[in-house]
């Protein structure tokens, strides 16, 4: 696959030194009003949805799957801007992973506790960091409504061991004691249509939502070719990404919203199964 400059220089030094980069505006209103009333109004992906306990008496709600389809979804997750992107920050050809909706819901959304994607993923089979996940802002991102927090450089410190905390998997409460004393704490506020790209081993959380907002965001998870896990796991094995222009988003969500029904792709239906993160 041809990998175009997407990052800049800057960006991709930042990318290596904070162990994310936000990309403000990656999709523009209308792909962004879309994508919102795709996910708040489809059935199957409320219906497929499963919550996760966060140790406080919240729970986080998400919808899960591991092949992107020829829905809305699909076409975020395989569009150029984001799958090259990606690829130059894993100098490698990425594959899609999984893709997720956080469904953050106003007043009783639950938190995401301390954690590193690749403390997951690790188990999964998959030798090395050499993945990135793409936080795509679906609603406004705000410390009310509980944005992500990162924790700037995290990533250097490597993958720490993870513990149950409630029904979710956290980093080893000790190391986060003390990283999150010396590390900057960065509440990530973002806009619909911005783009948060971090790192597997970038140390993330987010709070209860109390806010009457909503703060739900499409996760898009892409691993690299040559890492692609040695036993079979609960995420694929490479599978190239068919990549679609990024015009396509466009296109499949006036499509979309010109009278089809059937709104969940098969490959979607078909895949997102109570599968965890
Ligand atoms: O949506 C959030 O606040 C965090 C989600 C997250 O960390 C994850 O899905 O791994």
């Amino acid at each position: 696959m041809m990998i175009d400059m997407v990052f800049t220089t800057a960006d991709m030094d930042a990318y290596r030194r904070d162990g994310y980069v936000v990309v403000p505006s990656l999709f523009d209103v209308e792909e962004t009003e879309l994508l919102q009333r795709a996910a708040k109004e489809d059935r199957a992906l409320d219906d497929n949805a499963f919550g996760r306990a966060d140790g406080a008496g919240g729970s986080v709600r998400l919808s899960l799957w591991n092949h992107p389809g020829d829905d809305v979804y699909g076409m975020f997750a395989r569009s150029r801007r984001v799958v090259e992107s990606v690829g130059q920050l894993l100098e490698d050809e990425p594959y899609h992973y999984h893709s997720k909706m956080i469904m953050k819901q106003a007043v009783t959304g639950g938190a995401w506790e301390w954690h590193q994607d690749y403390g997951y993923w690790y188990e999964n089979g998959v030798l090395t960091p050499n993945l990135c996940s793409v936080f795509i802002a679906v609603d406004p991102a705000t410390r009310a409504n509980g944005c992500m927090q990162v924790l700037k450089a995290s990533h250097h410190m490597g993958r720490l061991t993870h513990v149950k905390i409630g029904d979710q998997t956290g980093a080893d409460p000790e190391r986060v004691a003390a990283a999150v004393e010396r590390m900057e704490l960065v509440y990530v506020e973002m806009a619909p249509g911005d783009a948060l790209f971090f790192h597997p081993n970038t140390l993330h959380r987010s709070d209860q939502n109390r806010s009457p907002n909503d703060r739900w965001a499409l996760i898009c998870c892409y691993n690299a070719r040559s890492n692609s896990p040695y036993k079979e796991a609960r995420h694929p094995s490479y599978t190239p990404i068919s990549v679609v222009e990024d015009d396509a988003i466009k296109q499949v969500g006036l499509k979309r919203f010109a009278g089809e029904t059937a709104f969940m792709s098969s490959a979607h239906r078909a895949t997102s199964d109570r599968l965890s993160g």
